[in-house]
């Protein structure tokens, strides 16, 4: 299995238009708070090289990390949450914006990575975010994040319960915890399979 990716921040920005294209590229996404910057840490096994808060709203732009350097083209992009109330409606409307705006603007996106919370997920803006994903053509991979708060005797039906709410099975979905680490070098392999170049 691979060892930790090695990502480099590359730049953001607050429009898919500000970024050239990609060689590839593939993005994480969630509701506020839901982990993402945190994985991609864990992916890169690295602590801070994405800002990530306790309270939602940490990450503000879309942020674009390079695989291997070079440049390689090879792109992995941290975005801000979906369904953070305490902005206004302006701003929440501007951040809808840009999520969506890069989400259908990238050409060589391969794969959204949709963060979904494995102990309480999902919520209905989870559903209706796949849904759309799956309406515009988008590939999505579920990862469900933050296992370790879910207690080994409940796995299983959490697992099950979570992946009927997005009309999946259970191995559909990635299993995994950004703090505890496990689950974590498989989905390495799968984002250095999805980054290489064919
Ligand atoms: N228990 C547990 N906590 C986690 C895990 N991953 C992230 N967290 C915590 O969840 C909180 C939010 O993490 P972030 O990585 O900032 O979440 P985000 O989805 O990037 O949030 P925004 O950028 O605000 O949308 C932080 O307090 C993390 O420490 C995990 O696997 N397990
Ligand atoms: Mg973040």
């Amino acid at each position: 299995m691979a060892g930790p990716l090695a990502l480099q921040f590359l730049r953001s920005a607050s429009s898919s238009d500000q970024l050239p294209d990609a060689l590839v590229e593939v993005a994480l996404v969630g509701r506020s708070n839901v982990g993402k910057s945190s994985l991609l840490n864990a992916l890169a096994n690295r602590t801070n090289l994405a800002r990530t808060s306790k309270t939602p709203g940490a990450t503000r732009l879309l942020n674009v990390f390079e695989l291997d350097g070079k440049p390689s083209g090879r792109w992995v992009v941290d975005l801000p949450g979906y369904g953070f109330a305490k902005v206004s409606g302006a701003e929440r409307a501007s951040w809808q914006q840009m999520i969506e705006g890069y989400l259908t603007g990238r050409p060589n996106l391969q794969v959204v990575l949709l963060l979904v919370d494995a102990e309480i997920g999902p919520t209905p803006l989870d559903v209706q975010t796949v849904d759309w994903l799956r309406h515009v053509g988008r590939p999505v991979r579920i990862v469900a994040t933050k296992a370790d708060k879910v207690g080994a005797s409940r796995r299983g039906g959490r697992r099950a319960q979570l992946a009927a709410g997005l009309g999946l099975t259970p191995n559909d979905v990635a299993w995994c915890s950004a703090e505890k680490g496990f689950g974590i070098p498989e989905l390495r392999t799968e984002v250095a399979g999805l980054l290489t170049p064919t």
